[in-house]
């Protein structure tokens, strides 16, 4: 295709169908996990939705993983709708999924053109333009603009040299066109399109007990992030932190709240309390105004102090995640976390004092982990006045600095479609991934196994009775999947070897 020349009818065809390919989300064989999973929606695809559509092309949204389509179903949809580009949103876990689609989509619609971005692309766009023929081209980094310019390049057949931020082939070739075009100012973006999302707000719910009513809507307050630590991958925002003012996120607030009902927001930007004066505007004018609504944010241990926490506790803050990883310093100096045990320890106590619960979010298996480092990971999260805990098993992702010091520029693609956090593709020295699973299950056990932590949720389950529904219909599921391993001679091992089965 010689892509230059080519050009598009703008009067026929303007559709651009934006796909969230589905990815092994839980094991195979634990479909029941989902009813208590975070089903939220690609925000990103919603920001990229209002972009195109302010300039008159006809966006929509299939979200794969929360309505449970497989390949197919999603191909089908796509080519009945015949739309003349595809945007797909790329994390590394969905890179083998959403080429399979790409390519079904090529032998029924060859027409169609095929856009990726997302983080996979931000870090490894090179490498995936080259390995996947089916995609057309990629946007790296932050990708309203880009993408809006490839578009009418594409349309008018204009130079795509001209495109920022651009990687695609041309004669054998692979190309990449300067700078990741960052939005400066945020308050210029159109508003997230959620009118063009399925089923919204209904079928969107963060993890169970992670929230108290909904619906639940995700809004990220701010882009950017200036921390380099090792396990991250910060390759789409980068390190210039760049944010809404607190008069448009609080506007952002409203029109969820009046439009669609929500009564909780999770901002998910980075560092939500890089500026407290951003902040204490946003509880400001929250309070002013009236607006019942909770929230939930995340920070670094760092950045707050009584009395931020105190004022957000007023404006409906409800629940801050905290990066806390381990409960080694050993470990938090490796990982260039530049922070310290006592500081999370401190910035724990502070929250709980301020009436705001902590999400903990910690990892297991990061280089340099040893049984001692664990030992001092189960003592430290009994010991703070922690309310949910989040332990992923480390995952070196491309785009994170760990991943070229453990890998080099040897690309491993073959665990791509394992990078969901929940496998450990990875081992530190003197530990196996056996070892490692059992530490895994032990340290989640170590917090969740104590009484006052039983008794708490106890109390959430009858003050907020939507979540023991979820809770139920995952304790089903568990029955049905143990019954049916035991009627199948299985022995009620739930695992499965097969493909991953999403009942
Ligand atoms: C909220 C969130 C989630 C939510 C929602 C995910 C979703 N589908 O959007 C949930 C909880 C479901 C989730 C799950 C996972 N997440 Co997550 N998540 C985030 C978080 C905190 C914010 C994402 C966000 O909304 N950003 C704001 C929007 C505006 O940005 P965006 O989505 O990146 O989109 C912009 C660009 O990427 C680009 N773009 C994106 N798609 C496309 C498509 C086209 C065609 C184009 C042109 C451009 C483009 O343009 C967009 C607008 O500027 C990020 C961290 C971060 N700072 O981004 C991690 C992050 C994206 N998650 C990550 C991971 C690993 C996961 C999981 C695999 C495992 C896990 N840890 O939970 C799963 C898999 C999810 C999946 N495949 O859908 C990694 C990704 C690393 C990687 N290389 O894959 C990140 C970067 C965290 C990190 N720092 O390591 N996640
Ligand atoms: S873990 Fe948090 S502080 Fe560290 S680089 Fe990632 S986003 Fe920044």
């Amino acid at each position: 295709m010689n892509h230059c020349k080519r050009k598009k009818d703008p009067m026929n065809n303007r559709k651009i169908i934006f796909i969230n390919p589905p990815y092994e989300r839980v094991a195979p064989g634990y479909g029941f996990v989902r009813h208590i999973t975070n089903q939220a929606s690609s925000l990103g695809l919603l920001h990229l939705a209002a972009e195109v559509r302010e300039h008159g092309f006809v966006p929509s949204i299939i979200e794969s993983d929360i309505f449970n389509l497989s390949v197919d179903e999603i191909v089908q949809r796509v080519t009945t709708e015949q739309p003349a580009y595809v945007g797909i949103t790329l994390f590394t876990v969905g890179v083998w999924n959403a080429a399979l689609i790409a390519k079904k989509i090529k032998q029924q619609s060859p027409d169609t053109t095929i856009i990726v971005g997302g983080p996979h692309i931000s870090s490894m766009g090179e490498e995936t333009i080259s390995r996947f023929k089916e995609f057309d081209y990629a946007v790296n980094g932050e990708g309203e603009k880009p993408l809006v310019e490839l578009l009418k390049a594409l349309e008018d057949g204009s130079n795509l040299l001209q495109v920022p931020s651009l990687i695609f082939r041309k004669n054998s070739f692979v190309h990449e066109t300067p700078s990741k075009a960052i939005n400066r100012i945020l308050d210029e973006l159109p508003m997230p399109a959620w009118d063009l999302l399925p089923n919204f707000p209904q079928a969107y719910k963060p993890a169970i007990y992670d929230f108290p009513r909904g619906p639940v809507a995700t809004i990220a307050a701010s882009r950017g992030c200036p921390f380099h630590c090792k396990f991250c991958d910060t390759s789409t925002f980068g390190d210039k932190v760049r944010h809404y003012s607190p008069t448009k996120v609080f506007a952002m607030m409203q029109h969820l709240h009046d439009t669609y009902g929500i009564r909780h927001i999770m901002f998910v930007d980075d560092l939500f309390l890089a500026s407290k004066v951003r902040v204490t505007q946003l509880c400001n004018l929250l309070l002013e105004s009236g607006l019942k609504m909770t929230w939930s944010c995340t920070a670094r241990v760092d950045t707050v102090k009584p009395g931020v926490l105190e004022l957000m506790k007023k404006a409906g803050c409800w629940e801050i995640s905290f990066g806390l990883e381990t409960g080694s310093n050993k470990l938090l100096k490796k990982m260039d976390k530049i922070a310290e045990v006592e500081k999370s320890e401190q910035a724990v106590n502070w929250t709980a004092e301020a009436g705001i619960r902590t999400k903990g979010l910690f990892m297991l298996g990061f280089p340099g982990e040893d049984m001692e480092t664990i030992a001092q990971t189960k003592s430290f999260v009994q010991r703070i006045p922690m309310t949910i805990m989040n332990l992923s098993k480390f995952t070196p992702y491309p785009g994170s600095p760990i991943y070229r010091e453990l890998y080099g520029t040897n690309i491993r693609e073959d665990h791509w479609e394992k990078m969901n956090g929940m496998n450990f593709i990875w081992s530190p020295d003197g530990l196996s991934v056996n070892e490692l699973d059992k530490q895994y299950q032990e340290i989640l056990m170590a917090f969740y196994r104590r009484p006052k932590i039983g008794l708490y949720y106890l109390i959430l389950t009858i003050m907020y009775p939507n979540h023991f529904i979820r809770l139920l219909r995952f304790s089903l599921g568990y029955l049905a999947a143990k019954t049916r391993s035991i009627l199948a001679g299985r022995k009620g091992l739930l695992i499965k070897s097969t493909e991953p089965s999403l009942d």
